[in-house]
This record gives C-alpha cells, sequence and structure tokens, in this order.
C-alpha cells in the first residue's frame, strides 16, 4: 500500500510516527512545507522538513516539538556577543550542523528535494520525505505596526511576535511560478489514499495545495483529513491567528469547508465538535489529542481505516 500524506511541523510530524507505526508495510511518502524555510546567517533553514526528520529519525526535542534533543547554544552565544541578528531566532548547535550541511550542497547546486534525501540517509525516517518544491517560496505575513504597514517573513511573525499583531494577510511568496518537487506528483498519482494530518491548515496543508499541481491532483485521490481544531481552538500553537487572517472560523466545520469537498472525501474530528457535517463527505468523531506515539498511532489507524473504507 502506497499512502502520500501531507505535512507541516510538530502536528504532521506527531501524526506520520503514528502512521509509521499503524501501517509498518506501507510505503508513505511525505509532501513537506517548505513556506516556513528562511535563510539566517548565510544558512537555509527548513522547520518543517527538519521537524519530520527528526521525529521521525529520534532525533527531536520532545518537550519543545522543534530542534534537536540534547541542544546546546554555543554559536548563537557568540553570535549575539557580535550583535548579529536575528536574535530572535534560536538555532541550536545541533541543529546550526544540518543548516551548514544544506547550504553547502545548495551552494554546490544540489535541488532541495536531493538534499533532503541526503539527510535522511542519516536519520532514516521510514517515510520518503519530499519538499513540496526545489523552487523557493516563502510565507509572508502583511501587518501593521509602528514602522508602518509591511510584510515581513512568516517566522518573524510567529516567532518573534508570536502572532501577537494581527496578520492582514497571508502570501506565499513565489507560489505562482512553483513547481512540484521531483517525485511529488507521481507520488500522488501512485498513492492508494491521501492523508491530511492535523497541520495548520493555512501555513502548513494550505501552503502545499498552492504549489501548482498539487491540489489538482490530489482531487482524483480518496482523501482524508484529521482536523487540527478541537471545540473551536487549536490543540497547539496559533493557527487561529492564521485562519482569522484569511478570513475562516476557527472550527472543525470551518477548516473542513476550506480545505473543501472536492478535495476531501473523510473528515476526522474531536468528540465535542459531533455534528460537524458537508455534503459529500464522511465525518467520524474521535478522540484526537496525541498524547503520546500510542494516541497518534489510534489516530492515524482510523483516519487510515476510514480511507481505505471510502476507497
Ligand atoms: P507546525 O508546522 O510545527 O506548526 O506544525 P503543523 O502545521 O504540522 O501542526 C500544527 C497544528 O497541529 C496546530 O494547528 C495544532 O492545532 C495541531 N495539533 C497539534 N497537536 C495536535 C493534536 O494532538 N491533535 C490534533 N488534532 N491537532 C494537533
Ligand atoms: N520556534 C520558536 O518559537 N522559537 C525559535 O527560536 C525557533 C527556532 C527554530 C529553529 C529551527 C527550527 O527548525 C524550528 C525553530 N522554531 C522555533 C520552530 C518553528 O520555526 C516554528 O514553530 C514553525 O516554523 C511554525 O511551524
Ligand atoms: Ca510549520
Ligand atoms: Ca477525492
Amino acid at each position: 500500500m502506497h499512502i502520500v500524506s501531507l505535512a507541516g511541523g510538530i502536528g504532521g510530524a506527531r501524526f506520520l510516527r503514528g502512521l509509521r507505526a499503524t501501517a509498518p508495510d506501507a510505503q508513505i511518502t511525505v509532501i513537506g512545507n517548505t513556506g516556513d524555510d528562511i535563510t539566517l546567517f548565510g544558512l537555509r533553514v527548513c522547520p518543517d522538513l527538519d521537524t519530520v526528520m527528526y521525529t521521525l529519525g529520534g532525533g527531536i526535542n520532545e518537550e519543545q516539538g522543534w530542534g534537536r534533543e540534547k541542544e546546546t547554544h554555543t554559536v548563537k552565544e557568540e553570535l549575539a556577543a557580535y550583535g548579529v541578528e536575528p536574535q530572535w531566532f534560536g538555532l541550536g548547535d545541533r541543529d546550526f550542523a544540518t543548516h551548514i550541511v544544506r547550504s553547502q550542497m545548495m551552494e554546490a547546486g544540489y535541488p532541495l528535494s536531493q538534499i533532503t534525501e541526503a539527510l535522511c540517509a542519516r536519520w532514516r525516517p521510514g517515510v520518503r520525505l519530499l519538499p513540496m518544491s526545489d523552487d523557493r517560496c516563502e510565507t509572508h505575513v502583511v501587518i501593521t505596526d509602528e514602522q508602518g504597514r509591511r510584510a515581513i517573513h512568516f517566522q518573524e511573525w510567529w516567532v518573534r511576535l508570536r502572532a501577537s499583531i494581527p496578520a492582514e494577510s497571508i502570501a506565499l511568496i513565489g507560489a505562482d511560478t512553483a513547481r512540484p518537487a521531483p517525485g511529488v506528483l507521481e507520488a500522488i498519482e501512485e498513492a492508494d489514499v491521501v492523508i491530511l494530518p492535523p497541520s495548520n491548515p493555512v501555513v502548513s496543508i494550505g501552503t502545499i495545495l498552492q504549489v501548482p499541481g498539487i491540489r489538482d491532483a490530489l482531487l482524483a485521490k480518496t482523501v482524508v483529513g484529521v482536523s487540527p481544531i478541537i471545540g473551536g481552538a487549536p490543540v497547539r500553537g496559533m493557527a487561529d491567528a492564521c485562519l482569522t487572517a484569511i478570513g475562516v472560523e476557527t472550527s472543525a466545520q470551518a477548516v473542513l469547508e476550506l480545505y473543501g469537498a472536492d478535495l476531501v472525501d473523510g473528515w476526522l474530528v474531536a468528540p465535542e465538535d459531533d455534528g460537524v457535517a458537508v455534503d459529500g463527505i464522511r465525518v467520524q468523531a474521535r478522540p484526537l489529542i496525541m498524547h503520546d506515539a500510542d494516541a497518534a498511532a489510534d489516530i492515524a489507524r482510523a483516519a487510515l481505516d476510514l480511507a481505505l473504507d471510502l476507497n
């Protein structure tokens, strides 16, 4: 069986760990969000790809959900001692090595997809991890602050500002001309089922769906999604601020409608959201909090069973 899953960072990675556990014999291809990517100190940082790679590879900082376990911050302290900006983004020493390898390979002309494959040769995540695109496209957020109305990088809004200033709009710069990375459309074509994990519906799943060709390719497939919104709030993070920015209510119903009845065939919601309904979509209610690896595996199993049933 071939499963394709789109994924952002923490929500996607924890779900994928459950999916891998519940379907050990399946071939899983992950299409990762690269809209969060940013160049800092001359190095290319891919937070969501790295979160998936480290989580599935056993190197993640479990409490934080991103970055490496047993991390130290000597390089960050030394950069700060030089007064080098930005100081609001915390790269750890172990994590720096990943970005150095990636940037060196980019400088040598390798595309991100091949670089990601090379990095995964070390981490052996047990899935095939593909960036959504080899073309650079980054999420930017329009805000108004004391400097006036301007667009800033998504990371600055998310990490420095903690989404405290409302986003007036969110745009994926470069989306118009981005092409799906090699293997992405082929994997979707070959997939038996497609699963949308409980990732951020705007800046993770929404971003991947904006790469020309990906959404259209998914329409022909059986797609089951897991709601990242429970009882009108994100389980973790600030997805509500992203949904508000695009004029969508923070609810399991509204996220389903955002994805669309043409795309989604099945939708898992939490028990408190029982009653969510859209014509033509099979909705099931069940516990959706990934307390631990077992809980994540149960949720993944439910999503997979629903997809196979719909197939
Ligand atoms: P990020 O890139 O690190 O922000 O991670 P993702 O985009 O993959 O996932 C973030 C989303 O996951 C947030 O909207 C959360 O509400 C959702 N999320 C996190 N943990 C859980 C969980 O245990 N259950 C559900 N249903 N959603 C979760
Ligand atoms: N998130 C933070 O809240 N603060 C940080 O300093 C930070 C550093 C960081 C470094 C590498 C990495 O892969 C992720 C990092 N994150 C940090 C998380 C991440 O940037 C965001 O949560 C996501 O991009 C949103 O999905
Ligand atoms: Ca992300
Ligand atoms: Ca379909």
